[in-house]
């Protein structure tokens, strides 16, 4: 099944009012991409602002909270997240999972909590370092999948991104043929869960992709696209990758 390329940015904790020239630079260079699905997950103060300048280029949130309300000081739901603007959001990212303790139940009841507030979702697996390292990697991906996807995902408003922990923001990328195994692998198991819905849900990889490396990572079997960090931040950085997906 032909499956559309997706090239996601990711802010991370960066980004203030004054860079929303870089995201109206960075939406012209999608609109010029017709063939290619961009979109850019900002801070949550971003959202609204983004969304203005961003015309046709969906913006995203990076977390929600899997409950609709409630007293939790300082989180955000997904329905605020889309009334600010956003149509997707990220769950699971390795960054949460580290730094909040998030685990893949959580990000399956965020995925749940962000499909019924009718955002996109973009759901991240990865294996850390030891457990590649310890021939787990695959085990563990497996494991996240099954733990974290919804049983409902569809192609329409469901992504899954395959990010090894050891390469974030690190330069490294793993060998190609491991990330065509992953992706293979992840693909496998979807279809498992969810059937021939599967063979449409788009695997992104992330982990230090670059202008350098995004044409060879974009054109391995089951790569559907890119989420990207680091290289996002800029029109300058983050347009060759838009690029390369054509
Ligand atoms: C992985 C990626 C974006 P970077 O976290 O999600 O970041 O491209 O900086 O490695």
């Amino acid at each position: 099944m032909a499956r559309r390329k997706f090239v996601v940015g990711n802010w991370k904790m960066h980004g203030l009012h004054a860079q929303l020239p870089e995201i109206g630079a960075i939406a012209k260079a999608a609109e010029a991409a017709p063939g290619v699905d961009t979109a850019l997950c900002v801070p949550f103060t971003l959202i609204e602002r983004a969304a203005a300048v961003a015309g046709a280029m969906p913006i995203g949130a990076q977390d929600v909270h899997a409950e609709k309300q409630g007293a939790h000081t300082g989180c955000i739901s997904a329905a605020m997240a889309y009334e600010a603007g956003a149509r997707l959001t990220i769950v699971g990212h390795s960054e949460r999972r580290a730094d909040q303790h998030e685990t893949s139940h959580d990000a399956w009841a965020k995925a749940v909590a962000a499909h019924g507030a009718g955002l996109d979702v973009i759901l991240c697996v990865g294996e850390t370092e030891a457990e590649r390292d310890a021939g787990r990697a695959e085990r563990v991906v497996q494991a996240q999948i099954e733990k974290s996807v919804p049983d409902l995902a569809q192609a329409s408003w469901f992504t899954l991104a395959y990010e090894p922990r050891w390469a974030i923001g690190t330069g490294r990328t793993p060998q190609p043929e491991e990330i065509a195994s992953i992706h293979a692998i992840a693909r496998a198991k979807l279809r498992r869960m969810v059937g021939e819905e599967a063979d449409g849900i788009r695997i992104l990889y992330g982990g230090s992709v670059t202008g350098a490396n995004a044409a060879d990572i974009l054109a391995l079997d089951h790569v559907d696209g890119a989420l990207v960090g680091g290289a996002s931040l800029t029109a300058e950085k983050f347009v060759p990758i838009i690029e390369a997906a054509k």
